[in-house]
């Protein structure tokens, strides 16, 4: 749809799900006759967290085909095939219809139906009385996507602290905390990377069009047909790698080399953007005497990159500055110094004045709302600290997840004898399952809040099912591309079956807790409607586009000689980090050597693949189609060597002996001889799950191992090291 089209659909059917959303009965077959026009409702996705704008076409009740929404930054009129499969989402037979409690022993999944009012009755009872016996803080909650807002909100009026998303340890903490402590501020969510413009890019294992974020996919096409000069530093040949003039095979574990190479050559040849570094930096003298040590020479006995092309490539930087981008990546936690080698990215972007410069990192928009909260009542005052604060300085907000497993385990600062797992499938995204079942076993109460019978959810005593984001309202979202807007999500359908809201199963837990003074609104709509009021928006118009922008709010970039202070404790970018310095890390990025794997031994990379988010789409019936299971990259020579076939079958096996279900070889010579590469969140172990069950490998079933930031708290999931058995 082009966002002229919409326009003139959105005159027309505006409104449709405030008015009067479609009642889905049953699922309509395809290709009966319509006999009702075709509704346009306006959306948010969440098949991913880009969160695009969605139009769903509507038919009869039914929604039939989904479309970007053209007025929406994140979406720009397309959707991924993700975003298009919502549908198979929505209509997924294996959805989770009614609330189950169940009936054996933890973890058996003998799970019977039940009505609401008696699960809901069930977990409110056990909650207040863990709560008598242990203190409110022993319940935890483990989330992520729209979810954690209502449940959070319930776990603090509760009176817990504890709650972890795995965005933060297990995805993008270390960048944010790196990007914090060298600009003031994060890089955003959708990051603020101005592809577009960009005349250099690096990709350090952002294997853009595989990890497909929708906008960011279509600016980095764009680029690529402006001619922009892309460089990959990867251990495998990516999607991205064949687009790049350079790709850097490099040895994992060393990026940190290269980048603190790349620093030293393009200080010692004048390279850096002058003006900028002494106009908006501190530390920049520091960081010239630091780098020294690290030569094109040394870096390449570190990375197997020739020191020619380390060389090359710096000059590519240097010449094309300041229209550069260092993608500062997103899911950044690989080995134990992840905030480093991220504070190296950032120190780089900054001495090429790429930061608040076209073709570089974008500024945030000048807009900012007054928070509106679920309620205003405070939230009590928690007994105990959250066991996430303390270990780690710099862990955000987020929390680490890995302490609630240890504090679970060892009860230790006290005990966690509750767990709520809201949106997160908590055997796949965390490493080391071992721990994670032990922990299970040690609660007296597991409960999932889901759509689909994952992993996580077999575990749990109490599942409560909740509808899919093409069947509800959420809170608004906050969009902060070049300028700010705001994003909608309204029911398209009625929820299917007997499944509800996440903030209605929340503020029925809280009613049944006594606690429904925080939830004082009657339905979700009514709390939209009083926020958007609050902020001054016109909520029908939010409803009939789906996006509203604020185009006075963008200013991208710096102007030329602007007086500009950072968010830093010195106004300045910090090349050079006090606030490290005081905690007793280094602050400036050094480098530190890793295990490399040993003769015959593989180490496990994992990535993404552009169908698939990580485990909660496998068994989506449209995505499932383009792709049922992962395969094993293997390098050629070593498939020779082993007398391996492309599609044999095969097992991997890690340090510790644990096994991977059987999984296809890919034979490539796309990838380093000491690397395997799975695509994460295959093999689920749900048998009600009738296409993704034991479907592929399962990378997390091997990361037995994993290595803290000490830092951010960040896991190192890089660290394991697999053989090849041909046992199946
Ligand atoms: P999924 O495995 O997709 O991701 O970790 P998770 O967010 O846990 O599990 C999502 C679960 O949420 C599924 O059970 C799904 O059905 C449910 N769900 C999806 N949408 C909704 C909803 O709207 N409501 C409710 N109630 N439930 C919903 C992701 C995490 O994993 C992240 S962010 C990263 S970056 C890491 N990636 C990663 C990796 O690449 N490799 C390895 N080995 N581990 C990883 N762990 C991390
Ligand atoms: Fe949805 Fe794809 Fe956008 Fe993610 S990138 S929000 S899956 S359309």
């Amino acid at each position: 749809i082009t966002r002229r089209d919409f326009l003139k659909i959105a005159a027309v059917t505006g409104g449709v799900a405030a008015a009067s959303t479609p009642v889905v009965k049953s699922v309509l077959a395809l290709g009966k006759k319509p006999v009702s026009l075709p509704q346009y409702v306006p959306t948010t996705c969440e098949m991913c967290f880009w969160r695009c704008g969605v139009i769903a076409k509507v038919v009869d009740g039914k929604v039939v085909k989904l479309d970007g929404n053209p007025l929406h930054p994140n979406s720009r009129g397309k959707l991924c095939a993700r975003g298009h499969g919502g549908i198979g989402l929505l209509y997924d037979s294996d959805r989770l219809k009614t609330p189950l409690i169940n009936t054996g022993s933890r973890g058996e999944a003998k799970f019977k139906k039940a009505s609401w009012d008696e699960a809901l009755g069930y977990v409110a009872d056990r909650m207040q009385k863990i709560k008598e016996k242990y203190g409110a803080e022993s319940v935890g909650l483990l989330t992520h996507g729209t979810v954690s807002t209502y449940f959070m909100h319930l776990l603090q009026a509760f009176g817990s602290p504890n709650f972890a998303m795995p965005s933060f340890a297990l995805c993008r903490g270390a960048r944010g905390v790196a990007f914090e402590l060298t600009f003031g501020e994060d890089v955003g969510n959708p990051e603020r990377l101005d592809l577009q413009n960009s005349k250099a890019i690096v990709l350090i294992g952002s294997h853009l069009g595989e990890n497909a974020h929708n906008s960011q996919c279509q600016e980095f096409a764009e680029a690529v047909g402006k001619g922009a000069t892309v460089i990959v530093l990867d251990p495998r040949f990516s999607t991205a790698a064949g687009k790049a003039k350079y790709w850097l095979p490099i040895k994992p574990t060393t990026d940190l080399a290269i980048l603190l190479a790349w620093i030293n050559i393009i200080i010692n040849e004048g390279l850096y953007d002058k003006d900028y570094v002494a106009k908006y930096t501190t530390g920049f003298n520091e960081v010239s005497q630091a780098v020294k040590e690290y030569t094109p020479e040394w870096a390449e006995k570190e990375t197997e990159i020739p020191a020619g092309r380390i060389v090359e490539t710096a000059r590519v930087l240097g010449k094309n500055k300041p229209n550069v981008l260092i993608h500062p990546g997103r899911h950044t936690a690989w080995y134990s110094d992840n905030v480093q080698r991220q504070r190296a990215v950032a120190i780089l972007t900054a001495i090429l004045g790429a930061y608040g410069r076209p073709g570089g990192i974008y500024l945030n928009p000048k807009k900012k709302l007054e928070p509106v909260f679920l309620s205003d009542k405070d939230y009590p005052e928690p007994q105990k600290p959250a066991i996430n604060k303390g270990n780690y300085p710099f862990a955000g907000e987020e929390g680490v997840t890995h302490a609630i497993v240890k504090a679970t385990l060892t009860e230790d600062p006290y005990p966690i004898k509750a767990w709520f797992i809201t949106g997160t499938n908590i055997m796949k995204a965390m490493p080391n399952q071992r721990d994670t079942l032990n922990a299970v076993q040690r609660l007296d109460l597991l409960v999932a809040v889901d759509m689909m019978p994952y992993d996580g959810v077999m575990l749990a005593d109490v599942v409560l099912p909740e509808c899919t984001y093409l069947e509800r309202h959420d809170d608004f979202f906050t969009v902060k591309e070049r300028s700010f807007g705001i994003s909608f999500r309204q029911p398209v359908v009625q929820p299917m079956y007997d499944t509800k809201p996440g903030w209605w199963i929340a503020k029925e837990l809280g009613k049944r807790l006594g606690l429904e003074e925080y939830f004082p609104w009657n339905t979700f709509d009514d709390f939209l409607k009083a926020k958007a009021e609050a902020w001054g928006i016109d909520y029908a118009e939010l409803g009939q586009k789906g996006y509203i922008d604020f185009p006075e709010s963008a200013k991208p970039y710096l102007s030329q000689g602007e007086d500009y202070k950072f968010k830093t404790p010195s106004g300045k970018i910090e090349l050079y980090s006090n606030e490290l310095k005081k905690h007793g890390f280094d602050p400036i990025p050094k480098y530190t050597k890793h295990e490399q794997p040993s003769e015959g031994w593989f180490r496990l990379i994992y990535g993404r693949a552009p169908v698939h988010t990580f485990s909660r789409t496998t068994n989506n019936p449209s995505l499932w189609e383009l792709m049922e299971e992962n395969v094993a990259w293997i390098n050629a020579k070593v498939a020779k060597r082993m007398g391996l076939k492309h599609g044999d079958y095969i097992v991997l096996v890690n340090q510790d002996g644990v096994k991977s279900n059987k999984v296809r070889a890919k034979v490539t010579e796309r990838i380093r001889p000491d690397c395997i590469y799975l695509v994460h969140g295959f093999c689920s172990t749900s048998k009600l799950l009738h296409r993704a069950y034991l479907r592929g490998a399962d990378d997390q079933q091997l990361i037995t191992k994993y290595a803290i930031d000490p830092i951010s708290g960040s896991v190192g999931m890089r660290v394991n090291f697999v053989k090849i058995t041909k046992e199946v």
